[in-house]
């Protein structure tokens, strides 16, 4: 692909400037093969998609990378959510950062709940032999057959797929060509932007290829602004999905004005504000208000769990079931209006 040369000057860039400048990941075709045949299977079974985004993002500092900014996610809200949605009929692209957190197996994470915990060696009892069975502790059966049960059931009803990426630039490239695969399905696919993602780039153009060397006093790295991509994802590549993207703030009086700006910026459907400190237990639905009940025109929902709480087989509850059971009814509430319109 040729590459449009990048204004030194130049430190404001829009997507197209983004896209003409940034080189796109070497597996982008791969990606796209992929998530075109899983769209068209899906629409040629009526089935509703949502792409859930999940994890952070990096920014290399250079070209042969040995230093990178990341951004904080371990990717539980989106492989947590992935799991809800597939129980409530969605095939689901999930695109996660390499490594973090993924549906299913994201019970057996290596750091909180390593598997080798929970499996026994059972030695044959003929000391002869030394052919030894590998049996699971007893305590942990009956969530670990649960839990596999459904990963099979969904591994072979072709409901998931799986993409990665790493960098930012990874993942921009990555977003508009899945939402421009996706816009076949219509107002059937909902955006699930979870995906912790940087501000802030380093461009090719002014990345050191080497391994930046120490010795020279302080490190000064002025970094670019990435572009707003929520607002040609909504306009240009994707503009009947069904849009809803996360706010991630510290300051929890920033959080319901800051998700409140987002939804004006770019005219989507809606943004779920959380706080890093309490994002398991509470979240914030920031949405147009279409009954016109609240005087600004936008509605505000919390939506709480206890952390105490469990669900229906006693485990500790999940913030992200009722996060995904309250979007499954707005879409499709949202897919019978547009229906309904069109007949009046
Ligand atoms: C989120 O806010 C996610 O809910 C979390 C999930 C990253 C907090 P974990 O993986 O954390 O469960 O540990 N994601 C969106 C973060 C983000 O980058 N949002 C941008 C912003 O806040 C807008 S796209 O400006």
């Amino acid at each position: 692909m040729a590459m449009a040369t990048l204004d030194p000057e130049q430190s404001l860039f829009s997507a197209g400037s983004y896209f003409g400048t940034q080189p796109p990941p070497p597996t982008l075709d791969q990606d796209i093969a992929s998530v075109r045949s899983f769209a068209h299977r899906q629409r040629d079974l009526g089935r509703k998609v949502v792409l859930v985004t999940s994890g952070g993002t990096t920014v290399p500092l250079e070209l042969n990378v040995v230093r990178f900014l990341d951004n904080f996610s371990a990717g539980t809200r989106g492989a947590t959510s992935a799991e809800y949605f597939l129980k409530a009929g969605y095939a689901v692209i999930f695109m996660h950062r390499q490594f973090s957190l993924q549906p299913f197996s994201r019970h057996y994470s290596h750091s909180t709940n390593p598997f080798l915990d929970f499996l026994e060696i059972e030695h044959n009892p003929d000391k002869s032999s030394n052919s030894s069975n590998i049996a699971v502790t007893p305590s942990k059966r009956d969530k670990l057959l649960e839990v596999l049960t459904t990963y099979k059931s969904v591994q072979q009803s072709g409901l998931l797929h799986t993409l990665t990426f790493v960098t930012v630039n990874d993942y921009l490239w990555l977003l508009r060509a899945v939402s421009q695969e996706l816009s076949i399905l219509g107002r059937s696919v909902l955006y699930y932007l979870a995906a912790a993602v940087s501000d802030f780039f380093l461009p090719r153009q002014k990345m050191s290829e080497h391994k930046i060397q120490s010795g020279k006093g302080s490190l000064l790295i002025e970094m670019d602004q990435v572009p707003k991509i929520l607002k040609p994802l909504v306009d240009e590549w994707t503009p009947d999905g069904f849009i809803v993207s996360f706010k991630l703030e510290t300051d929890p009086a920033l959080l319901v004005p800051k998700a409140q700006a987002a939804l004006e910026r770019y005219g989507h459907h809606l943004v779920i504000g959380n706080n890093l400190h309490r994002r398991k237990y509470e979240v914030v639905f920031v949405s147009r208000d279409h009954q016109g009940s609240a005087a600004s025109g936008v509605a505000i929902t919390w939506l709480r769990i206890s952390p105490a709480a469990v669900d229906a087989r006693g485990r500790a509850k999940e913030i992200e079931e009722d996060i995904v059971a309250e979007l499954a009814k707005r879409h499709q509430a949202w897919i019978d209006d547009l229906l309904q319109q069109s007949f009046e």
